[in-house]
């Protein structure tokens, strides 16, 4: 029965995409199957290191300019890619003293503190423990800004500070249980050895929590702008816990108080005082197709497309409008659905021309709901700056255009 609908469904959209579009100029050229100069010639070999095909330009940019030279965030250009994996090239970067250039030889994880049996680790001697590969997305909490929206952003701009990929490397647990805590360690310190020597407590139970001392992402050994050779990565929180260029844990009875979790990454709320500690990231989703920037080609089948992620567990239902909010169907999620890990969702749409508005909307496991931005401000203010997870719109006009709509 469904599948009927859905043959149904897509016969329309086919003469409406003849009409409009590439299958159309082919069939006025009247030679669709012409042989073409590529297929009568043997084609070159392949380099040792692949590439996109010449034309395909996805590329991260700078999504705000630096504040001084290395302090820079790349975004992801969600808005070209497909599936939910981050290519390793187009993973976006947060780095608050630039990249450094670390020899995996020179390298050491330091582990001591309230521990029985400090440690120092060479790469080789991580690479042989025992190892797990997991798919996560990793998301800066300072995605999706918070005031100043525009109505020219890209899905780019507004939620560029997410990727995901396969992350592999050695349990946290297993390095801890190999080091032995003592009784009363409740926190860890991780700290980078980059320039900043970027620091963060991590409480006890989550770095217990499928915590990774991840060394690849995506098959391969973590690009330098991931953290090689070595990054911490911590499922489901808030990107600036994954300490890349891990050197240093310390296992202590209390949070260590560093710059990081008091001048930064607390959440100022509209009474004065700020949260602290706001680790996980809370059920999110933006379409993805159409977004801004975008034009759709003309009525007719459209698939919206979209990612949901939670850090808490699995999403279990996207439901999505497009009259800004008066209905809602829900779309579907393609499996896999793993847990803390971006979920594609689509949804067929006829669109018929005239203005619309695209929401989506968020639910995991926990019965959490994707917030409205009215709800979340009424409790947050607009004076935070992280955390944002509020629904979020693109409007499409009767020409097409698609913009961000409030
Ligand atoms: N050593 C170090 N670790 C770091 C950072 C950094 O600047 N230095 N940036 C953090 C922030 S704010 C985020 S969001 C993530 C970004 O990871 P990515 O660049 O691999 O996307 O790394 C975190 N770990
Ligand atoms: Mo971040």
């Amino acid at each position: 029965m469904r599948s009927e609908n859905r043959r149904a469904f897509l016969r329309l959209a086919g003469g409406t995409l003849a009409g409009a579009g590439a299958t159309g100029a082919l069939a006025r050229d009247g030679a669709p199957l012409d042989v073409p100069a590529w297929t009568r010639e043997q084609g070159v070999n392949a380099p040792g290191y692949g590439r996109p095909a010449p034309g395909e330009t996805l590329a991260r940019y700078p999504r705000l300019p630096p504040a001084f030279p290395g302090a820079t965030s790349t975004v992801t250009p969600l808005q070209g890619l497909h599936g939910i994996l981050t290519p390793n090239g187009l993973h976006f970067e947060r780095h608050h003293a630039g990249i450094p250039a670390v020899d995996p030889d020179r390298h050491r994880l330091v582990v001591h503190g309230l521990v029985e049996r400090p440690l120092v680790l060479t790469m080789d001697d991580l690479l042989r423990l025992p190892a797990v590969s997991r798919l996560h997305f990793l998301e800066c909490s300072g995605n999706t800004p918070w005031v100043g929206a525009k109505a020219g952003w890209t899905v780019q701009d507004s939620h560029g500070l997410i990727s995901c990929a396969e992350w592999t490397g050695v349990e946290l647990a297993t390095l801890l249980a190999e080091v032995g805590v003592k009784p009363g360690a409740a926190w860890i310190l991780a700290e980078g050895a980059d320039a900043c020597a970027m620091s963060r407590s991590i409480p006890l139970d989550a770095a217990l929590d499928g915590a990774i001392l991840a060394y690849a992402q995506n098959g391969e050994r973590l690009r330098p702008e991931q953290g090689y050779p070595l990054r911490l990565f911590l499922p489901g929180l808030e990107g600036n816990l994954s300490i890349k260029w891990l050197r240093r844990l310390k296992v202590g009875d209390r949070p260590f108080q560093t710059r990081e979790e008091t001048s930064k990454y607390t959440d100022l709320m509209p009474d004065g005082t700020a949260r602290q500690f706001t680790f996980v990231m809370e059920a999110k989703s933006v379409i993805t197709s159409p977004s801004g920037g975008q034009a759709l080609r003309g009525p007719g089948f459209h698939e919206i497309r979209g990612l949901a992620w939670t850090g808490r567990g699995r999403i279990v239902g996207v439901d999505v409008s497009t009259d800004g909010g008066a209905r809602w169907e829900p779309a579907r999620l393609e499996g896999p659905v793993l847990p803390r890990c971006l979920t594609r969702f689509r949804l067929p749409w006829r669109w018929e021309g005239g203005p619309a508005k695209l929401l989506s909307r968020a639910r995991d496991e926990t019965g959490y709901v994707q917030p409205s931005r009215e709800a979340l401000v009424a409790v947050r203010g607009t004076r935070s700056y992280y955390h944002n997870n509020a629904v979020f719109g693109w409007s499409v006009a009767a020409d097409g255009a698609v913009r961000h709509a409030a």
